[in-house]
């Protein structure tokens, strides 16, 4: 099945959780095994990348080690790194909107487009949007920072993204933040946009997962929880407060 009818038919039965494995933090057999565990705690999908130190091959190794592992789909989330991956079930045609620098909102991919074509590969297209701190990401991306309680702007890129045809917002606060995307701008954003939200950064526990949820994010994206000890606990308590 396609992904993007597989997140379809996912969407309607709820929220969607998804598991970020960071291939420069551990090797592609600690991976595969997180990847394991994420999809037997019930994540629906696992996005490979979000670092620039990673290697063409440890993120070939990481993807397909992943794959032996796992059946929910993988996907490529390519975030400011030189190396890529087609090894998987679709690519993230991220586009990040408040970037100061158009490489990052659509320079990369006018190079890779006519690859990802040939070679008959599944793009998901995306308008991605950092909101503060933006940690990591809000660097390399040149990000111009939405503030956190600057709603209008995330209104604004939000709707902008689905003007232009794209079929997902995501709303990240970047890898590591300490605190998720404020609940009164993803309830904003939420109220404005018809095309599902992806929220993610700084979701640690159950209740940071709910309130995230219940202002309104369609697919819930955490990264961190896994890289520490007690990670299928905290994962199984973020999943069972997103399906409830
Ligand atoms: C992906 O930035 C997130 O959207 C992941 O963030 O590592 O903080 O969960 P965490």
């Amino acid at each position: 099945m396609k992904v993007k009818e597989y997140l379809k038919n996912k969407l309607l039965q709820g929220a969607v959780h998804i598991t970020l494995i960071d291939p420069s933090r551990q090797v592609p057999e600690t991976a595969a095994r997180l990847a394991e565990t994420a999809q037997e705690v019930g994540s629906d999908l696992i996005f490979v990348g979000g670092s620039t130190r990673v290697t063409q091959h440890v993120l070939m190794d990481t993807v397909d080690a992943v794959k032996q592992r796992s059946t929910i789909p993988v996907l490529f989330f390519p975030t400011g790194t030189e190396s890529l991956s087609l090894n998987l079930d679709a690519f993230l045609f991220l586009s990040l909107l408040n970037s100061r620098n158009s490489h990052f909102i659509s320079g990369t991919h006018s190079r890779i487009a006519l690859v990802l074509k040939r070679l008959n590969v599944e793009t998901i297209p995306v308008g991605y949007i950092l909101i503060e701190p933006g940690m990591k990401m809000g660097e390399i991306g040149e990000a111009d920072l939405v503030a956190r309680d600057d709603f209008w702007r995330a209104i604004g890129y939000a709707l902008t993204a689905e003007f232009m045809g794209m079929e997902y917002v995501y709303l990240d606060v970047g890898n590591g933040a300490a605190q998720p995307v404020p609940a009164g701008m993803i309830r904003a954003v939420k109220r404005e946009i018809s095309v599902p939200l992806i929220v993610g950064g700084g979701i640690r526990t159950a209740i940071d997962a709910r309130r995230v949820r219940q202002a309104g994010a369609d697919m819930v994206v955490t990264g961190t929880i896994i890289e520490n000890a007690g990670y299928r606990e905290r994962l199984r308590s973020i999943l069972s407060a997103l399906k409830e």
